[in-house]
């Protein structure tokens, strides 16, 4: 196992993650070439790669989705390696053991890792035999409303039904009571049917008064497995994350040692690689927590455990792929100060947040200590309405937590963007509220009580 030497990275995205791919390429020595689609061709990855290479018109599906075309390019430019980022073909089997076909590494777990816990009843059953607790009621998949009634009558309402080939909260239907079950069950079997091509379905308590919390774990190809500690990422409107933080204001250290030890054994138990996230609800009055899912890529909220670990997790992606043990041990890892990360959309709040493409007339970011910004976009940059409307992503970073909310508040004060509407002034009416500042609030929280006040 001699660590490999890449010299040429291929990036597989766009957006900031691209750019964000490509700062930890130079940190590292390494060449790049940006996968653009002919409406990115000027943009920031673009520019800040070593090469660029169109792959196609502005639709996604006829680029960035484009896996044949990807691995091409990739072989063509001479690259090593491909980096999948977030969204678009990061979480694909297939597009994995595409690209080992071709003789490229794939950054990223073995396909039969992605395989293993893209199909979310197929994770439970792994997270099960590796000792991880599962929400109550949660096991295989329900055929029947007879079986959801079976559940209900052991565990009682509400109960979840969930899309085993879905994730993220897509495709989930919560049932209150034993009248709304039959409807429920054809909806959601339709439903997944429709957007999964899979319409298996699963059932398990609903835990209402919760909090998401996730574990973010590293897996080297040397037997090392390690967790850095938490993100909480409650504060979410229909399953989009609007503000996420690290630590979490309800993980002290022995829930974080238990739920890190969680997502190692999970990790371990699908020999895993790379940098991947544990998903958990804890539950608000008794602190149990349950495994949701495992996503197998670098989350989009990746910045704050940087920020409190002082890890680099894109370079130790890279690290990993080419060979590398983890550059640093459980036993180093500390975690210190505060961080939290404000995703800025270019949407509309006012207007049920309608995306608002459009050309970035004035763009003044904040700056100082403790604040990072991790965006493509500038002053005169193109929103285009093709792709996600995430526009950048503001993360501070502070001694404790009532000084991050305080950092932040001032960052998004300053930072002037003009030309599109932005959810900054969501953001900063959240941090301001009183039980955001408190302790931090549940995840039915921002649409049941923010959004819509009685
Ligand atoms: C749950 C849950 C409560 N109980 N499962 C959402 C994302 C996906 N990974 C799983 N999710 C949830 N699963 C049980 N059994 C709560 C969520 C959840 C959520 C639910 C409603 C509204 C906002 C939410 C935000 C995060 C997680």
């Amino acid at each position: 196992m001699t660590p490999k030497t890449f010299k040429r990275i291929f990036v597989a995205n766009r957006g900031e993650i691209a750019v964000r791919i490509i700062r930890a390429c130079e940190k590292l020595g390494l060449e790049t070439v940006a996968a653009v689609s002919s409406a990115d061709t000027d943009s920031m990855a673009a520019r800040m790669a070593t090469q660029s290479v169109c792959i196609g018109p502005a639709s996604a599906a006829e680029s960035y989705l484009r896996s044949e075309t990807l691995v091409t390019a990739a072989r063509a430019t001479g690259c090593d390696a491909i980096h999948p980022g977030y969204g678009f073909l990061s979480e694909r089997a297939g597009f994995a053991r595409m690209c080992a076909e071709a003789g490229l590494i794939f950054i990223g777990p073995s396909p039969e890792a992605i395989e293993q816990m893209g199909d979310k009843v197929s994770a439970l059953k792994i997270a099960k035999e590796a000792g991880v607790p599962l929400v109550p009621g949660s096991g295989g998949l329900t055929r029947t409303a007879q079986e959801v009634k079976r559940v209900a009558d052991a565990i009682g309402f509400p109960v979840l039904l969930k899309a085993s080939a879905g994730g993220g909260g897509r495709g989930m239907r919560v049932i209150r009571s034993a009248t709304e079950i039959d409807g429920a069950m054809r909806t959601a079997v339709q439903e997944a049917e429709r957007a999964f091509g899979d319409g298996s379905v699963y059932v398990e308590k609903y835990v209402g008064r919760a909090r998401h919390v996730e574990i973010q774990v590293l897996a080297d190809t040397h037997g090392n497995v390690v967790h850095l500690g938490e993100r909480d990422c409650s504060v979410q409107r229909r399953h989009q994350k609007l503000i996420e933080e690290s630590p979490s204001p309800v993980v002290d250290p022995a829930l974080r040692d238990r739920l890190g030890s969680a997502a190692v054994a999970l990790a371990r138990r699908v020999s895993y690689r790379g940098a991947g996230t544990v998903e958990f609800i804890v539950d608000e009055d008794s602190s149990d927590f349950y495994f949701l899912e495992m996503n197998t890529r670098i989350q989009v909220e990746h910045p704050v455990t940087e920020m409190v670990t002082g890890v680099d997790l894109v370079a130790e992606q890279i690290r990993i792929a080419a060979g590398h043990p983890l550059s640093i041990t459980q036993d180093e890892l500390r975690i210190s100060g505060h961080s939290i990360e404000c995703r800025i959309n270019a949407e509309n709040p006012d207007k049920d947040f309608a995306p608002s493409p459009g050309r970035i007339t004035r763009w003044e970011p904040p700056t100082g200590a403790g604040i990072r910004l991790d965006t493509h976009c500038h002053e005169g940059a193109m929103i285009s309405p093709y792709y996600d409307s995430m526009i950048a992503k503001l993360i501070v970073h502070a001694p404790d937590r009532a000084s991050a909310i305080d950092r932040m508040i001032c960052a998004l004060e300053e930072f002037r963007i003009e030309g599109v509407d932005t959810t900054m002034s969501i953001s900063r009416t959240i941090l301001n509220d009183p039980a955001f500042r408190d302790r931090g609030v549940t995840t039915r929280w921002l649409e049941e009580e923010f959004l819509l006040p009685a």
